[in-house]
């Protein structure tokens, strides 16, 4: 990533260059302003958790993968922040676990979805749905209401992330499994989400291609065992503990 001119050694490298990414999408078309706004509210639970991949978000990407994997018709949901952040891990998450892609916007125009579109071909997508839609979103107002009928209407599990709230608890209403990564873990969509990941998609992307390459090898029970011992409402739980962990061993650090 020499374009972005960031030093290497700079402490805060990776957080600068996921912003550089989501600078150059914006001026390219692909992110919206709100998505600026929206990255920042991520970067700073990401700061709270440490910037890493915490054990049991580790255990929540497995499950998820595991759906995935058992799944007949599993959709990545992809918007404008997460084609900008790691379009070629949701290329090779698609190609791994057999999931259709699927741009699905809340701030959606018809100029947006196809800029998209093109910017995940280039990163080795062979098809990406969101041009052809039906309103098939029983209850959902937003524009993430248009889907289209092979991809999400279709899916019975759906892949969402930076999700703006709603639209989880209409896709549950409808049958569907959703993972949902969200660094938020009091959010909307990570409550009512039936896996939630919280973890940042830049790293959580790429543990679950890595993951998916070697869960495929395993057989349909051991997958099924890891989707019918879990339970989201704990997951929640571990999550919130961690954080508060980790704000009482920083307060006794300065206390010290
Ligand atoms: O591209 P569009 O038109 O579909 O619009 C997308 C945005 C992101 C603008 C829209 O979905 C939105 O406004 O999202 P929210 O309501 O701000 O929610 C985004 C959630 O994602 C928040 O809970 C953030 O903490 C979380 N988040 C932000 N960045 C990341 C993240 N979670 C994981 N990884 C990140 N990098």
């Amino acid at each position: 990533m020499e374009e972005f001119n960031i030093p290497k050694s700079h402490p805060r490298y990776k957080s600068l260059l996921e912003r550089e990414l989501i600078v150059r999408g914006f001026k390219e078309g692909l992110v919206v302003p709100q998505g600026l706004i929206a990255h920042g509210r991520g970067e700073a639970f990401d700061y709270i958790i440490g910037e890493r991949t915490i054990p049991e978000a580790a255990h929540a990407i497995d499950v998820s993968v595991a759906y995935l994997l058992l799944a007949k018709h599993p959709v990545i949901s992809v918007n404008g922040n997460t084609a900008a952040l790691a379009p070629r891990e949701i290329v090779d998450l698609s190609k791994e676990t057999g999931a259709k892609i699927e741009v699905n916007l809340f701030y959606r125009t018809e100029e947006r979805i196809k800029k998209i579109i093109e910017h995940l071909k280039k990163y080795g997508a062979s098809e990406v749905l969101g041009e052809k839609y039906i309103e098939g979103v029983p209850g959902l107002e937003s524009e993430r209401r248009k889907v289209d009928p092979e991809g999400i209407y279709k899916a019975d599990v759906v892949l969402v992330m930076l999700e703006d709230g709603d639209r989880t608890e209409f896709l549950k209403s409808m049958g569907k499994t959703v993972i949902a990564i969200d660094l938020n873990p009091f959010s909307r969509t990570a409550k009512m989400a039936s896996v939630t990941i919280m973890d940042n998609v830049t790293r959580a992307l790429p543990l679950m291609v890595e993951r998916a390459r070697e869960m495929k090898a395993w057989g349909k029970e051991e997958l099924g065992k890891l989707t019918s011992e879990y339970n989201n409402s704990v997951k929640l739980s571990q999550y919130v503990e961690y954080i508060m962990k980790r704000l009482s061993e920083e307060a006794e650090r300065l206390r010290e």
